[in-house]
């Protein structure tokens, strides 16, 4: 549970009105009332369980590492058993394709990368299977590496992001990671909290911000795309860098949710005509193969421009990445391993690949 955005407020839940010099916009509760003090490294946010002991913070690289060691010690391990010693021959090719496999890569992109390594052996004149090792880890790099495009908010105020994806694939969480870590860049955030079929969505994200003195833009009652356009409107007065813009879980298969989704962006743009300038698919990383589908999906309802990838914790199917790599790439723009505020940051392919392997 990522427990601090479930606390319960206190319970004055009653909005605040706006603070100058904003528009009072009708009907949209603005909290909190003193979001105009960004508070960087403001107050700590401690779960229950880190709050006893505090020992030495991990820092991101062994949290990765950490994060990535269920799909590393099912790829890794395995992988390790084949590289062990011996000649590079057709059984050895067999085994390392079903293990691929088994990592949810996909066949794509497992065929993909046996070719690959297959080459690099044949070029190099690779004979020992300790040496397949390196090869792999060069062509793994190689696919996932157009992935790595970080996501750049300059140019652009506010910068809209909207967020996409089903139900619990960790969208609400991600925004208050986002939130923070764009704080710590020195930037003012705004939040929309345009997932309005759910109350406690809603109360979720204000909770939040009032925590962590991010403003948020709601609504009692719900149209998503109506919070999203006051939400701009509030951001243009305020000179807000980033608007994040939470929407509710849908499935790509929910025809009329997707449609209502396309009429959020469709929204944002009236507001500001060359927004929303991201449009994220949030993915859990625990669907494997299932998250191409949904790329596929998602980036035909809106076009899509990045992706953020969560719970590669508790998943051995980070492979996926490679599989997305190959059937549908869009820019994974972040990566979550971990409830922690701190456990989202850009992707990496060489950090990702050096915690898959080493
Ligand atoms: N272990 C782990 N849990 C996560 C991660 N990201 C989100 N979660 C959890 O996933 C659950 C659903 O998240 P939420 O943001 O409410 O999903 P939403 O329905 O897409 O908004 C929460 O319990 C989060 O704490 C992650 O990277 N790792
Ligand atoms: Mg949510």
């Amino acid at each position: 549970m990522f427990s601090f955005f479930k606390k319960k407020p206190a319970p004055e839940t009653t909005p605040t009105p706006p603070t100058a010099p904003v528009a009072p916009v009708a009907d949209t509760p603005v909290v909190p009332a003193t979001s105009t003090s960004p508070a960087p490294e403001a107050p700590a946010i401690s779960t229950p369980a880190s709050s006893n002991a505090a020992p030495a913070k991990p820092s991101w690289a062994e949290r990765l590492k950490s994060g990535l060691a269920k799909t590393r010690d099912k790829l890794g391990k395995q992988l390790a058993g084949l590289f062990g010693g011996g000649k590079i021959d057709e059984d050895l090719y067999e085994e390392l394709e079903s293990v691929l496999l088994t990592s949810d890569m996909g066949m794509d992109a497992t065929s993909h990368l046996l070719r690959d390594v297959r080459e690099r052996v044949s070029l190099k004149g690779l004979k020992d299977a300790s040496e397949l090792k390196g090869a792999l880890k060069e062509a793994l790099v190689e696919l996932i590496q157009p992935l790595e495009q970080p996501l750049q908010t300059h140019g652009k105020k506010p910068y809209v992001i909207m967020l996409a994806g089903v139900n619990g694939a960790g969208k609400t969480t991600s925004i208050g990671k986002l939130a923070k870590y764009f704080q710590s860049q020195g930037k003012s955030v705004l939040l929309a909290a345009g997932d309005t079929f759910r109350a406690a969505a809603r109360e979720q994200l204000i909770a939040w911000g009032e925590r962590n003195n991010v403003t948020v833009i709601a609504q009692q009652s719900g149209d998503a795309a109506a919070v999203c356009y006051d939400a701009l409107q509030a951001a243009m007065a305020r000179g807000i860098d980033i608007v994040i813009a939470d929407t509710a879980g849908r499935l790509p298969t929910q025809l009329h949710l997707m449609e209502e989704i396309k009429k959020v962006k469709r929204v944002i743009q009236k507001a500001i005509p060359d927004a929303p300038h991201e449009v994220v698919l949030v993915l859990d990383a625990n669907i494997g193969q299932n998250a191409i589908n949904q790329v596929l999906a998602f980036d035909q309802a809106l076009g899509l421009t990045g992706l953020i990838l969560t719970k590669l914790d508790g998943t051995a199917k980070g492979g996926v990445i490679a599989g997305i790599a190959k059937q549908h790439p869009v820019p994974l723009r972040f990566i979550g391993v971990g409830e922690g505020i701190d456990d989202l940051r850009p992707f990496s392919t060489r950090d990702f690949v050096d915690a898959l392997f080493d």
